[in-house]
C-alpha cells in the first residue's frame, strides 16, 4: 500500500510510520512541526530529546534499509495537500494531524481559535483531496472516546438505533464533549459522516481513549526513534504523567475525586488497530466507527497500579488530590462496547505489572530530564 501519513511528527504519528514501513508497506509522513513549536513556545519539550523527521527517516533507514519519505508543510494549505495526493496516490490516508490536546485548546481564546480551524480545515482538506484525487482512497482518521463524553447509557461503536413514536433509525450516537478539542473531533465526525452519504467516500473513524507508553518493537531498534513524549500537564495524557511523576519522586496529580473513568490504550496497541483498520477498509459509502481502548480505569485505578509496580521496584509513590481544573463528572456510569477491533485481531497489550515495570525502566533512563515545574500550571476549564 501506499500510506499517507499527516502528523507524522507526533507521539502516535512516527510510531505509525516506521509500523507501515516494517510491514513493507510505502511510506509517506508529513508534518508542520506544530506540536515541536508549541513544546517550544510553552516550555514543555518532551522527556527524551527528538531528532527532526528528516533526521528520524535517516536513522530508520540506516537501521532497517527501508524508506520513510518526509514532507515538512502546513495541510491546512489545500493545495500542499493535494500536490502530495497527486504525486503520491496514496491507498490510505492516516490523519492525525490535529492540535490533540484538550487544556491547550482551553488555555486562551487563540488556542481556542487555532485548534477549532485547524482540526475542522485539515480534515476538510483530507476529504477534498481524497475526491478530487483518489476517491478509492480509504480515510482512517483519529476520532476520541471524549466525543461520547460520559452518558448514564451504554455507549455503542460509533452509531444507535433509536426507536421514536414506533418509529426507528440509525444515527451517530449522541454526542457530549467536555472540552473544546473534543468537540472539534465531533465536528470531523459530522463532516466525515456528510461527505460520505453525499459523495461515496469510505473512512474509518477511531474513537480512541487516551494512550500510554513510551516505546514501541520499531523504537526498541534505536532510543533516537522513541516516541514524542510529553509528560507535562498540556501535552500529557494521565498514565503517562503518573509514570514519570513516580520515578522523579513527585505527587500523582489527581484531578478531584478521581473516579473519572476511561477507556485506556497502550501505544503499541494503537499502532495494531491503524493497521487492521486499513488493511481491512471500509466500504464505499460507509463510515465505519470503532472504539479504539482496550481497559477501562478509573484515574484513581491508574494511580492505585501505579503506586503497587513503583512499590516493587523500590519507590515511595504519594498521591495528591487537586480541585479538579476541568468540568467533568467525577462520578458517572461507564459502559462502551469495544468488540470490534477485537473481533479484526486486535491482540491487546493489557496493563499488567509487568507492562508497568517495562514503562518505569524507560522512563528512569531520563530521570535527569524530568523538571517538576511542568506537572502542573493550572489550566483550568473556566
Ligand atoms: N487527569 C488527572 N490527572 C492528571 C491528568 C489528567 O486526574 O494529571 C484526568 C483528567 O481529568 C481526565 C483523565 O485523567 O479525567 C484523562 O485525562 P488525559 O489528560 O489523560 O486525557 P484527555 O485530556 O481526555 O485527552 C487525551 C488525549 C486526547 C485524546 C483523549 C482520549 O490528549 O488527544 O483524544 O485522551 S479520551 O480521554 O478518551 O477522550
Amino acid at each position: 500500500m501506499n500510506v499517507l501519513i499527516l502528523g507524522a511528527d507526533g507521539y502516535l504519528g512516527w510510531p505509525t510510520c516506521m509500523y507501515f514501513s516494517q510491514k513493507g508497506h510505502n511510506v509517506i509522513g508529513v508534518d508542520n512541526y506544530f506540536r515541536r513549536n508549541e513544546t517550544i513556545a510553552l516550555d514543555c519539550e518532551p522527556l527524551i530529546p527528538v531528532p527532526n523527521l528528516i533526521q528520524r527517516s535517516r536513522i530508520w533507514k540506516k537501521n532497517t534499509g527501508n524508506k520513510i519519505q518526509v514532507r515538512i508543510g502546513d495541510i491546512t494549505n489545500y493545495y500542499f495537500l493535494k500536490s502530495i495526493f497527486e504525486q503520491f496516490n496514496p491507498d490510505t490516508v492516516i490523519h492525525y494531524a490535529e492540535q490533540p490536546s484538550a487544556p491547550y485548546s482551553m488555555l486562551d481564546y487563540d488556542k481556542a481559535a487555532f485548534t477549532l480551524k485547524n482540526n475542522l480545515i485539515t480534515t476538510l482538506n483530507v476529504i477534498y483531496a481524497v475526491k478530487e484525487i483518489t476517491n478509492e482512497c480509504h480515510i482512517i482518521k483519529l476520532g476520541t472516546m471524549g466525543e461520547y463524553g460520559t452518558p448514564n447509557i451504554d455507549i455503542e461503536e460509533g452509531f444507535l438505533e433509536i426507536n421514536h413514536k414506533g418509529r426507528k433509525d440509525n444515527f451517530l450516537f449522541p454526542r457530549q464533549a467536555s472540552s473544546l478539542y473534543h468537540t472539534t473531533k465531533i465536528h470531523d465526525t459530522d463532516l466525515l459522516w456528510f461527505y460520505i452519504r453525499t459523495w461515496n467516500l469510505r473512512a474509518t473513524d477511531l474513537m480512541q481513549g487516551p494512550v500510554y507508553g513510551i516505546s514501541t518493537y520499531e523504537s526498541d531498534i534505536d532510543p533516537r526513534l522513541l516516541s514524542f513524549f510529553n509528560y507535562d500537564e498540556i501535552f500529557g495524557t494521565v498514565l503517562n504523567r503518573f509514570v514519570i511523576q513516580a520515578v522523579s519522586g513527585h505527587p500523582l496529580t489527581i484531578y478531584g475525586k478521581g473516579n473519572q473513568i476511561r477507556g485506556y490504550i497502550n501505544l503499541k496497541d494503537t499502532m495494531q488497530c491503524v493497521y487492521l483498520s486499513a488493511t481491512n477498509p471500509a466500504k464505499h459509502g460507509e463510515l465505519r466507527i470503532f472504539n479504539q481502548f482496550t481497559e477501562a480505569f478509573s484515574v484513581n485505578d491508574l494511580a492505585d497500579k501505579v503506586l503497587t509496580t513503583g512499590k516493587k521496584l523500590g519507590y515511595q509513590i504519594r498521591k495528591k488530590h487537586f480541585n479538579n481544573p476541568r468540568v467533568e463528572k467525577e462520578e458517572h456510569y461507564y459502559n462502551p462496547k469495544h468488540t470490534e477491533l477485537i473481533n479484526l485481531g486486535l491482540k491487546p497489550h493489557y496493563l499488567t505489572d509487568k507492562i508497568l515495570a517495562d514503562f518505569f525502566r524507560i522512563a528512569e533512563r531520563y530521570k535527569d530530564r524530568i523538571i517538576h515545574d511542568k506537572f502542573f500550571r493550572g489550566v483550568k476549564w473556566k
